[in-house]
């Protein structure tokens, strides 16, 4: 029945597609000021914010008969490693050409972080598209006389999708702001959901835990998208958070008491590579991020300080010695990749704490190699009846730790020196392509023929079509995904960004539920006291601490690496003592001099800058 329903629609797409862009009456509709009304594909439960939006602002649609009317030549540079390889004149490019009246010329110039040879010629011949992304700043085209700023009423009135991002963020107004002015932009700064992104999931063995005794919380099961039949009653989550004397005891029962009870002693809690991969099972349970530009005010020298001298950075160094000592905890071989030897142990369904890499593997589907990870791998190899429980991370002050420490992105997109009229119609263009209501269609193509839903449209994972099955005509030249004219660069849409994977939306869920504040509040996310961030700082003191620490880095690290060499050589008995010698020595090396600007109330608190408005 699904699929009869889907061949349905795709048949209605490819219709309403065809009359679409072979239509003159596209143009004419569009006149009437809602864009998105004039397409007659799926996408009814999507919000049409450029509809909304755009018959709010009388301005716009009474003033100008037809908007469109001037044909427009724009040039474009979108699509890391495929603007190279685009063909002109692809069906979406095509579409959009003739709903804007424009020609859109995609410029065939290599984008890439690391290969930026062609751009760099690009600049220097004075070459720029009136649109694009290449990994350069607003600023630097600005400085250089190659881009002009964007004013923010011209967002306002062209782009308002945007506009409400800016509005809605606590740094949306002064982020990418030009020096001495209110309302002028250095191009336009991408904005990002992954602030309430975990890289990272902790999971526990649930059938271990409730053979050792253990009643979890607020259990509810997780739907398997991908295996129904064996994998509905496999995997749960809870609101259950472990102290950290808790997991201790935890990890010994795992270890010691024969979880699994099958008599034999082959098992244990968790293994360790001293790595970001253990953060869950480490220091983020200790309510901090190894991250160089958090700073926390120390509970003990009430000092702002990175996490190498925090106190807590002590107390997790501490719990790591004693089930290392214990072999509770035990380390990787160290032979090959860190994270392939964590993966290959957590693999053998011996240990009972795992720490997944991303949450779109969790259900065994995100990124091509999510079968590769557990719980995937363990329960289609080693134990195909193991039950596994998704927590908080442990830990009185454990907390996941935000992908990203704002919303908004250091990489922005960039207009050319291009006059009003233009940036006017690329700003229509991109509110109808990034936030209209068939955005997907830019995005990831046509339901039916590029993708089809798992199951429910916008509640389930999307299924991308195997490439080769794409008919030509419908094929994405230069690249195997759209996007070069579809974005999710703007999107606030944490599912969406992750294609409606299906354990994020659950996950997502579960937290709206049980979380005070929900999946997006503060409360289940590590958040530093101050942050070392040029948008979140006077640019002086930026500069300043910049400077001081290029000076004083190699010897404090010589300090850091000492001390931790001794601690992970077992050449450390009493770590508090040790401690206070510690802290004395990365004081003289220099951190003294960091403390003295960190502390200064000119550095807002991090806190301070969620909250403003
Ligand atoms: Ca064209
Ligand atoms: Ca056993």
């Amino acid at each position: 029945m699904l699929r009869i329903i889907s061949i349905l629609v795709s048949l209605i797409l490819l219709f309403s597609l065809v009359a679409c862009s072979s239509g003159r009456e596209v143009n004419e509709s569009v006149t009437t000021g809602s864009v998105a009304q004039s397409q007659t594909t799926k996408a009814d439960t999507t919000k049409a914010v450029t509809t909304t939006a755009v018959t709010t602002q009388p301005e716009t649609t009474t003033k100008i008969e037809n908007p469109f009317a001037e044909k427009m030549t724009i040039n474009w540079l979108v699509g890391t490693y495929s603007s190279h390889l685009y063909e002109d004149g692809r069906w979406d490019e095509v579409e959009l050409e003739e709903k804007f009246n424009v020609d859109i010329r995609m410029w065939n110039i290599l984008v890439s972080s690391s290969e930026m040879q062609q751009v760099q010629m690009m600049l220097a011949a004075g070459d720029v598209p009136d649109y694009g992304f290449y990994y350069t700043t607003g600023k630097y085209m600005f400085d250089n006389g190659l881009g002009r700023t964007v004013p923010l009423k011209m967002i306002q009135q062209f782009y308002p999708s945007y506009y409400k991002l800016i509005q809605e963020d606590p740094l949306g107004l002064s982020f990418n702001l030009v020096e001495g002015t209110e309302d002028e932009y250095y191009g336009l700064a991408m904005y990002t959901p992954l602030s309430r992104h975990t890289g990272w999931v902790p999971i526990w063995r649930l059938d271990w835990l409730e053979n050792l005794g253990y009643e979890l919380d607020n259990l509810v099961v997780m739907e398997s998208a991908l295996n129904p039949e064996r994998w509905n009653d496999r995997l749960y989550f809870s609101t259950t958070k472990f102290t950290i004397s808790e997991v201790e005891e935890i990890l010994r029962a795992f270890t010691e008491d024969d979880p699994d009870g099958n008599g034999a002693d082959d098992t244990y809690g968790s293994p360790f590579a001293n790595s970001a991969y253990d953060r869950y099972i480490s220091y983020n349970m200790f309510g901090f991020d190894q991250d160089g530009a958090h700073f926390y005010k120390d509970p003990l020298t009430n000092d702002y300080v990175p996490y190498f001298a925090y106190t807590p950075y002590k107390d997790n160094l501490s719990f790591l010695m004693r089930m290392l000592d214990k072999g509770y905890m035990k380390w990787v071989p160290g032979e090959i990749a860190y994270n392939l030897e964590l993966r290959a142990i957590w693999n053998t369904g011996r240990t009972g704490f795992i720490d997944t890499l991303g949450p779109p593997r969790v259900l065994g589907l995100g990124y091509n190699d999510g079968d590769q990870w557990p719980p995937a791998a363990i329960l289609n190899g080693v134990e195909p009846d193991a039950t596994f429980v998704v927590t908080p991370v442990a830990g009185e002050n454990g907390n996941y730790r935000p992908h990203q420490p704002f919303n908004w992105s250091t990489m922005m997109y960039l207009v050319g020196d291009v006059p009003d009229e233009k940036l006017a119609r690329i700003f229509q263009m991109v509110e109808y392509a990034y936030f209209g209501e068939n955005w997907m269609r830019y995005k990831w193509g046509i339901e039916g023929v590029h993708y089809t839903w798992h199951s429910e449209p916008l509640d389930s994972p999307i299924i991308f079509t195997d490439a080769t099955k794409i008919p030509p005509k419908y094929a994405g030249k230069g690249t195997t995904m759209f996007g070069q004219f579809g974005n999710l660069n703007f999107m606030s849409d944490l599912n969406a960004y992750f294609n409606y994977d299906a354990f994020y939306t659950q996950f997502i869920k579960y937290w709206e539920v049980y979380s005070p504040d929900g999946w997006f509040g503060d409360s289940l996310w590590i958040q530093p006291d101050k942050l070392y961030s040029q948008y979140t700082m006077p640019s002086e003191i930026y500069e300043e601490f910049k400077l001081l620490r290029e000076e004083t880095i190699a010897q404090i690290n010589s300090v850091i690496n000492d001390f931790t060499g001794r601690i992970w050589g077992g050449q450390i008995a009493n770590i508090d003592t040790e401690w206070e010698q510690y802290i004395e020595q990365l004081y003289n090396a220099g951190l003294d001099d960091w403390v003295k600007i960190w502390n200064n109330d000119e550095i807002k608190t991090f806190k301070y800058y969620k909250s403003v408005k």
